[in-house]
């Protein structure tokens, strides 16, 4: 029998590369992010008997109930989550940021997330599934300028956990999946569209790629059932870590 993924932000990044390697691999595939056109796109290319999209803004729960409520009879059943919608907005530090950019991530990266939770995990612990939340490094190491954005993937990943030991006995698998710099819209839409700032972050080194993701995914996925990795951190070989900052008067 195919097992079912939905897949948030199928749109772009991460999520589009899961939901083809999903897809390819045999998997029935809920797709869903705002851009109708992409996702169109998407199932025209992977093929419509198994994919089934839902166009909405995941930080409206109205629509969100609505796509939950319209699901075909084939896609009901859901064995995995990837909860990867998600993003960052503004890099300046707090004392200079838009609150308007804050609430915009609490509401999509945690608000929506967890919603979207909520209404799925019946199906979830019916069918002894799996969820994936995709956080970030940023969840553990502190930068400038990464205040609200890292606050929420540090909610994303100890939630994970959280959920791991409420799910205990059901047999659902929890991971938090924590990657670092990969090149995908992101930080087109971190920067508000600057192409060139993007463009610019991502040179002369070579990020994670939406495929790394998908492929990353996929073992998580397919992992035989006795077995959860409860987070995985991975960063491009050319990032690491760097040390404190001290200010001297
Ligand atoms: P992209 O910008 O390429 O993709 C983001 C996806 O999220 C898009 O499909 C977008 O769809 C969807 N999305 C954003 N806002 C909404 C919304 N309000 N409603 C519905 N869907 C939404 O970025 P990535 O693929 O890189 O990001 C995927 C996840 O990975 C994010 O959670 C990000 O924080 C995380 N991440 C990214 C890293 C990176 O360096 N790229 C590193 C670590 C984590 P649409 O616009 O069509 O709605
Ligand atoms: C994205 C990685 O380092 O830009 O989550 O915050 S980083």
């Amino acid at each position: 029998m195919h097992k079912t993924a939905w897949i948030t932000g199928a749109t772009s990044g991460f999520g589009r590369a899961a939901a083809q390697r999903f897809v390819a691999g045999g998997w029935k595939l809920i797709a869903s992010g705002r851009r109708s056109e992409r996702l169109d796109a998407l199932r025209a290319e992977l093929g419509a008997a198994h994919v089934h999209t839902c166009a909405f803004d995941i930080r409206d729960e109205a629509a969100m109930h609505a796509a939950i409520a319209a699901l075909p009879e084939g896609f009901r059943g859901i064995d995995l989550l990837v909860n990867n919608a998600g993003l960052a907005q503004g890099t300046a530090p707090a004392q200079s940021s838009d609150l308007d950019d804050w609430k915009r991530m609490i509401d999509t990266n945690v608000t929506a997330l967890v919603t979207l939770t909520r209404a799925l995990l019946p199906t979830l612990i019916e069918r002894r599934g799996a969820i994936v939340n995709v956080s970030s490094t940023a969840a553990r190491y502190p930068y400038l300028g990464g205040n609200v954005y890292a606050g929420t993937k540090a909610f994303v990943s100890q939630f994970s956990l959280n959920l791991r030991a409420d799910l205990h006995g059901s047999g659902v698998r929890v991971t938090t999946l924590e990657p670092g710099m990969a090149q995908t819209e992101f930080t087109l839409v971190r920067t508000h569209g600057d192409a060139a700032a993007s463009d610019k972050l991502y040179a002369g080194m070579q990020p994670i790629t939406g495929e790394d993701i998908a492929d990353t995914l996929w073992w998580i996925a397919n992992l035989p059932p006795h077995l959860n990795v409860n987070r995985l951190e991975m960063m491009p070989t050319s990032q690491s870590f760097a040390g404190f900052q001290i200010h001297r008067s």
